[in-house]
């Protein structure tokens, strides 16, 4: 599921996964390439527009502590999951059987995804009914009840004359002792007016908790249209994604709950009664980027944060000057925060992270620290009087060369430039991430 979205994105991560910077040039190239793997996966336009315009808002650019990777994993995940819509659970009747009608285009998943659903409330505890309401597939009927007698659950016919017989379900509902009922209704091969006029009928006179919308992932972008059209004509309160499994590139996932304005509330993952679950965003978002786990990883970025915050940086003067010294704080706590290591073990679709690259990463930062870590502590806090002699001292002390002993100068340039601003200085110390 969405394994080809996710490969894609994370190989648009992967080359932040050594760098130590990240330019505004860096953020403009990566929206570019986010943006355009995103079309590619068949992902509505106006979502894609809307995503990376959010995070054009949001990235800044940065300068050390945080890798820019774990920033930009960070932003995504939140405004990815913000963009997948919340998940809530099914609404129940409080005082009576719960009525769930499930509506959608003929062989979109409905009479399935029927019994899937009715097979997770039961393991929840509730006694379910499935109805049939289709009375166009007289064949329909009879997969719903050998759905129903293979999975413990119960079976009730509300078709009479070829017709939906409303009276005969209100009466059933009234007299039911039952917690859930789901009705199957039928399905048409495109948006009809008779086929909405139905779904309006029966939800003003049957009033049922949920309306939901089986739709089928693998039509990509065009799932999402399907579910806008259904919204604007009938009370669809929720939707159900079925063949999510077969939905490589997530186009629907992506797209579905921004462009009708219905959220997703559940999922079908393959063709098994049990391969059904709750639409959770969260774990959407950390799946498509590759976290593993993005509680622990949230956490993880959460408490470096705060630990910076408690160690050494907010306990400074305001008019602390940025020196040498600064720049091998900044160098320890990336260093011990050892994240690059972490988010290596966290991804698994590893194939776009190059563990060399991270190792060399890792390398380049002990080199630098060496560097600082051989000059005097005049030096540190004046490193412009580092001439060619001192640097070629520094270069042999810490067994590194002259060339990155000049590199560190450059980066330390840069940095130096951003902490004239004490704020901003403040910030970056902080992990540049609130
Ligand atoms: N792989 C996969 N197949 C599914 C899933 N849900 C349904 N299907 C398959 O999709 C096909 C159609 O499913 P149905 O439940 O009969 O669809 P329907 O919407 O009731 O069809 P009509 O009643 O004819 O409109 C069947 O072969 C199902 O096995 C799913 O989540 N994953
Ligand atoms: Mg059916």
């Amino acid at each position: 599921m969405f394994e080809g979205l996710a490969k894609r994105i994370q190989s648009v991560f992967a080359p932040f996964g050594s760098k130590g910077l990240l330019k505004q040039e860096d953020i403009d190239q990566f929206l570019k390439d986010l943006r355009w793997l995103l079309i590619e996966a068949d992902v509505s336009l106006p979502v894609v527009n809307e995503l990376v315009e959010r995070l054009r808002e949001k990235l800044k650019p940065q300068t050390g502590i945080v890798s820019p990777q774990d920033y930009l994993l960070k932003t995504v995940y939140e405004e990815l999951t913000a963009l997948l819509g919340s998940y809530r659970p099914l609404r129940v009747n409080p005082r009576g059987i719960s009525l769930y009608v499930l509506a959608g285009l003929q062989g979109s998943g409905k009479t399935t995804t029927a019994a899937k659903l009715g097979y997770f409330l039961k393991r929840n505890g509730k006694s379910v009914v499935l109805g049939a309401a289709d009375p166009y597939r007289p064949a329909g009927a009879e997969q719903l009840r050998v759905l129903a007698s293979e999975n413990g659950l119960y079976f009730e016919s509300f078709v009479e004359n070829g017709k939906v017989d409303i009276a005969k379900i209100q009466s059933f509902m009234k007299k039911s002792l039952h917690d859930v009922l789901i009705l199957d209704t039928a399905g048409r091969l495109h948006v009809e007016t008779d086929m909405l006029h139905e779904l309006s009928m029966i939800n003003k006179q049957l009033n049922p908790q949920e309306v939901l919308l089986v739709v089928d992932a693998m039509l990509g972008q065009e799932a999402a249209n399907i579910a806008k059209s259904f919204k604007e004509a009938a009370p669809v309160s929720g939707v159900i994604l079925a063949k999510a499994d077969g939905d490589e590139l997530g186009g629907a996932a992506l797209s579905v709950a921004y462009v009708s304005g219905v959220p997703i509330l559940f999922m079908g993952t393959g063709e098994h009664i049990r391969d059904f679950e709750p639409f959770d965003p969260n774990e959407t978002a950390a799946m498509i980027l590759g976290i593993g786990n993005p509680k622990a990883f949230l956490r993880k970025i959460m408490d470096m944060q705060r630990e910076m915050e408690e160690s050494k940086p907010a306990a400074k003067g305001k008019d602390e000057k940025f020196d040498m010294n600064m720049l091998l704080e900044v160098f320890e706590s990336i260093s011990k925060e050892s994240l690059i290591d972490y988010m290596a073990r966290a991804l698994p679709v590893n194939a776009n992270v190059d563990p060399e690259m991270l190792e060399q990463g890792k390398n380049r930062i002990k080199r630098m620290k060496a560097i600082i870590q051989s000059m005097t502590p005049y030096e540190r806090k004046h490193p412009e009087v580092l001439n060619a002699s001192r640097k070629r001292r520094i270069a042999a002390g810490s067994g590194t060369t002259v060339q990155e002993v000049n590199l560190l100068l450059k980066q330390y340039g840069s940095m130096k430039k951003f902490a004239k601003n004490p704020a901003q200085l403040k910030k970056m110390l902080r992990g540049g991430l609130i």
